[in-house]
């Protein structure tokens, strides 16, 4: 038998020596390694003990908390499948997930376990648990008498590990099927691509359903052995207290125009750190720009998608290149990136195309959506990332991707993305309305912010408050337009379709 492809072991093999050290710090409370082992053992254990099918989802909408990254990693070790959730979503999008990915397994706060026992019994979900933010409830209590002593489950590269939905331009959530490979693989290539070290301390502040902070954060610390300061968001007076005391931070750039945006960040609070890196959204040229003069630090921008974990970064090593604000720098080792034209024919350096990938990081597919599957990935096994870029161009080195644009219609407001499809679904099928258009506006914390223009039925008179207010019963609120704006009709092109970019500047000003 060869090695165990399983996450967990790969990621275990890179803990220290000595298992005593503070893996995890939060501000309560410190954890070993030896804890990490044992807590993710616990919960494997359990979930063991259930008997499911190898490939059975586990799906988890809980706060942060070094127990949430347990029950990750111990659904990993288990050699079932990780299906993390946006605690910002509502029941009827959760509702969605769960009839969609069956899940053998729910894991949600105790605040919500009402409604989500009775989703559960509708999805025909067997088994419900409950994991609040300081580490309490069913799963903790059954996870204590299970046993610490797990032995990971031998998996595959090729094998399942998580599922993580993204929306999609036609309104419809795809769950992007990632592997134990996939993972493993990203993780191993950021470890050296980054420099990690055992020595290093991450500032953890990210949220734990998505790529950025389940992966990429949490892989690069644990696969290097080094410490994380976890917190549960983030809060600029902790960032402000733990700065001086870590080597690395990531963060979407709103982490960064907020730092910014306090006069007390300065160099002497980040005299000790290594590296910045920011990702999932565009960093605006003023933000890298302001961050290298008030700290003396260039930040790292890189660039990835749930279905690929990352693909480009700029350089951490200067023998690679200077960190370059405005693009996303190089494709990572063993990943391949070119820019195509409609036909899907390579373009050279300098010309603006669409984005497409390949390599060892790229997803299986859309969890039930062959389909989908297939329209997505050329002939040739070329994953279309959807986005619009260029390599080169304007004084940029040619191994160097700048992202122009986006080909799909998507709104990304601080690092979550918003379909403007779904909101506009949902906007229509309220009482009055005719139809709508939903935008993305610059926003100067968010980066973008969602605005939604709406036509009235002939004879109605809309309210904005009662409309947002109806809004945030049924959709996440970061997806809930920030202003709604009322229009006789909507701008529309020959072909009819909806003239968003004259919307865009119409009301970019907001
Ligand atoms: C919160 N609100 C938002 C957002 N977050 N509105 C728009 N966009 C948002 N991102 C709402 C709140 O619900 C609230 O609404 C109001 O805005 C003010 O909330 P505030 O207290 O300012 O928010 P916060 O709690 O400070 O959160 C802002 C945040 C957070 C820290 C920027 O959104 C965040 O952590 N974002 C990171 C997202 C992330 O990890 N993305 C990675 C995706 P109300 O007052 O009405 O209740 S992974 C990815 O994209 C790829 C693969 C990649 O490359 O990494
Ligand atoms: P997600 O659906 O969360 O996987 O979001 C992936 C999308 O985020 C990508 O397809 C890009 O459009 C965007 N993205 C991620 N990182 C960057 C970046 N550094 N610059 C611009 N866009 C980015």
């Amino acid at each position: 038998m060869g090695a165990n492809a399983n996450l967990y072991a790969v990621l275990a093999a890179g803990f220290p020596q000595d298992r005593q050290q503070v893996a995890i710090e939060t501000p309560a409370q410190t954890y070993s390694w030896n804890d990490i082992d044992a807590m993710s053992g616990r919960i494997a254990s359990l979930l063991q003990s259930l008997e499911l099918e190898p490939g059975a989802r586990v799906a988890v909408q809980v706060e942060k908390s070094p127990m949430a990254l347990m029950l990750y990693l111990a659904t990993v070790r288990a050699g079932l499948v990780y299906l993390p959730l946006n605690t910002a979503y509502k029941a009827a999008e959760v509702e969605y997930f769960l009839t969609d990915a069956e899940p053998a397994v729910l894991v949600c706060d105790s605040r919500n376990l009402g409604w989500m026992t009775e989703l559960a019994n509708k999805t025909g979900t067997a088994h419900v648990h409950t994991l609040d933010e300081d580490g309490s409830g069913s799963l903790a209590l059954a996870a204590g008498s299970a046993d610490e002593v797990f032995e990971t489950v031998q998996n595959q590269p090729d094998d399942l590990a998580a599922i993580l939905y993204t929306s999609g331009t036609t309104g419809r959530s795809k769950g992007a099927m990632l592997t134990h490979g996939n993972l493993a693989s990203n993780a191993e290539v950021l470890k050296s691509y980054w420099g990690w070290r055992a020595d290093d301390v991450l500032l953890h502040m990210l949220p734990i359903f998505h790529v950025h902070g389940l992966f990429v954060a949490s892989h690069g610390a644990l696969l290097a052995g080094a410490k994380m300061i976890w917190l549960p968001k983030l809060d600029i007076e902790q960032a402000l207290q733990y700065l001086p005391r870590s080597t690395v931070m990531m963060g979407v750039p709103t982490y960064y125009v907020r730092l910014l945006a306090d006069s007390r960040f300065n160099r002497e609070v980040c005299a000790n750190m290594r590296l910045f890196i920011s990702g999932s959204a565009p960093l605006l040229n003023e933000t890298f720009e302001a961050f290298k003069e008030r700290t003396g630090h260039t930040i790292l921008e890189r660039y990835g998608m749930s279905e690929t974990i990352m693909l480009t970064s700029n350089p951490y090593d200067p023998a690679l290149g200077e960190r370059l604000g405005g693009t996303v720098g190089q494709p990572l080792p063993g990943v391949s990136v070119r820019v195509v034209d409609e036909n899907d024919n390579e373009v050279p350096a300098g010309t603006i195309g669409n984005v497409q990938v390949k390599g060892p990081n790229v997803f299986l597919g859309y969890w039930r959506m062959p389909e989908k599957t297939r329209e997505e990935f050329t002939a040739d096994g070329w994953f279309r990332t959807g986005d619009v870029g260029l390599f080169g161009g304007d004084g940029v080195p040619e191994n160097y991707l700048t992202i122009v644009g986006r080909s799909k219609d998507l709104i990304i407001s601080g690092g979550y993305n918003v379909y403007p499809k779904e909101i506009e679904l949902v906007i229509d099928a309220l009482p009055g309305v005719n139809e709508s258009a939903v935008i993305g506006v610059p926003h100067p914390d968010f980066g973008e912010a969602v605005v939604a223009v709406v036509v009235p039925k002939q004879g109605e008179v809309l309210d904005e408050a009662e409309m947002l207010s109806s809004l945030k019963g049924s959709l996440a609120n970061f997806k809930v337009p920030k202003r709604i704006h009322f229009v006789p009709e909507l701008v529309r092109n020959t072909m009819g379709k909806v003239q968003k970019n004259a919307l865009r500047e119409q009301y970019k000003q907001l």
